[in-house]
C-alpha cells in the first residue's frame, strides 16, 4: 500500500511551560487552510514551521512527530491507519515513554471549527511508533495532537494539520456559550469557572446530574485513572492547554480541574467522564478576558 508521508518535517516541538501547574502553550504552527473550501489535491497538508516560542525554555529537546496515513488520500468517513513516529532532533526514535493517565500517548483530533472532537489512544508498536485506525466525519482541515511524556522528560504536545476530502463542516465563528449548561448522554452537566481571566489559576467545576430526574450523580467511574479528563483548545486550535484533576478519586456529582488560560480569547473545552461503563463527552465554549 502506498504510504503518503504527511510530514517530512513534523510539527516542531515548542512546548512551553507557563506555570508550575503545567499549562502548556503549544506553539506549533501549521498550514491551516481555513477558508479553503476545495478538497486538496494532496490528501494532507503539512507545514510544521517552527513556533514562536523562542523566549521560553523548551520542555523537551527538539522532539518530532511524523503523522503518516496508510491511504493515499484522506476522505470523509473512510478509515485509514495512522502511524505516529516520535523521534528526537537527530531523527533517532524515542523509545521510552512514561505512562500518563494509563496511556503512553493520547491523541486528540479536532476539525477546523472545533465541532468535531476525538480522543483516542494509538497502540505502541515499539521503536517510537504508535498506530491507530482513524476516520473523519466530514471533509476539511483536522488537527492531530499527540500528547505524551518521554521518559525523563516533560509533558509534550506535537501536532499536525491534515486535509480531509469531502463536504466540510460550516466555517462558523466559535461563540461562547450563553449558559454553561449542556445535556449529553442523559446527563445534565453544569460548568463553573473560578475565574475567566487569562494567566490566572482557574478551577473548572463540572456538576453532573441525571437529565431525567435531576438527581446528582455520585457514582462516576474513573476514566483513565481519574474522575474525568478535560481538553482545552483555543478557537484557532493553536493553543492546547493541559488540565489536571484536583481530586482524582472523586466520584461526583462535582469534578474539579485546575488550569490556566494563556491569553484572552474564546476557548472550547471538552469534559470526559464515565458512568455505568459509558464514557460521555460534554463540550463548552468559554470567553476568557
Ligand atoms: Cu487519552
Amino acid at each position: 500500500m502506498y504510504i503518503h508521508k504527511i510530514g517530512l518535517i513534523s510539527a516542531m516541538l515548542a512546548v512551553l511551560f507557563l506555570s508550575a501547574c503545567g499549562s502548556v502553550r503549544e506553539a506549533s504552527s501549521s498550514n491551516n487552510q481555513h477558508g479553503s473550501h476545495e478538497a486538496a489535491s494532496s490528501p494532507a497538508s503539512a507545514d510544521g514551521h517552527s513556533g514562536h516560542g523562542g523566549e521560553m525554555p523548551k520542555a523537551s529537546p527538539n522532539l518530532n512527530a511524523s503523522f503518516t496515513f496508510g491511504s493515499a488520500s484522506l476522505k470523509a468517513n473512510e478509515s485509514s491507519e495512522l502511524t505516529i513516529q516520535i523521534a528526537d532532533g537527530a531523527g533517532k526514535p524515542v523509545t521510552d515513554f512514561q505512562v500518563n493517565h494509563e496511556k503512553l500517548l493520547h491523541l486528540i483530533i479536532v476539525n477546523h471549527n472545533l465541532s468535531s472532537f476525538q480522543h483516542i489512544h494509538p497502540a505502541y508498536q515499539g521503536n517510537g511508533k504508535f498506530t491507530v485506525s482513524t476516520s473523519f466525519d466530514a471533509g476539511g482541515d483536522y488537527k492531530l495532537i499527540a500528547d505524551f511524556i518521554p521518559s525523563g522528560g516533560t509533558s509534550t504536545t506535537l501536532s499536525q494539520w491534515v486535509k480531509v476530502a469531502g463536504k466540510e463542516a460550516e466555517h462558523t465563528v466559535l461563540k461562547a456559550d450563553a449558559k454553561l449548561q449542556q445535556e449529553v448522554s442523559g446527563k445534565a452537566v453544569e460548568l463553573s469557572l473560578s475565574s475567566i481571566k487569562a494567566k490566572e489559576e482557574v478551577t473548572l467545576s463540572f456538576t453532573i446530574r441525571d437529565a431525567q430526574t435531576n438527581k446528582e450523580i455520585t457514582d462516576l467511574q474513573p476514566y483513565l485513572g481519574a474522575v474525568g479528563h478535560v481538553v482545552i483548545l483555543s478557537a484557532d486550535a493553536e493553543q492546547y492547554i493541559h488540565v489536571h484533576p484536583l481530586e482524582e478519586k472523586a466520584t461526583g456529582p462535582v469534578a474539579k480541574f485546575a488550569t490556566s488560560f494563556p491569553e484572552a480569547g474564546v476557548y472550547k473545552l471538552w469534559g470526559q467522564f464515565q458512568h455505568n461503563g459509558e464514557v460521555f463527552t460534554v463540550p463548552f465554549v468559554v470567553n476568557v478576558k
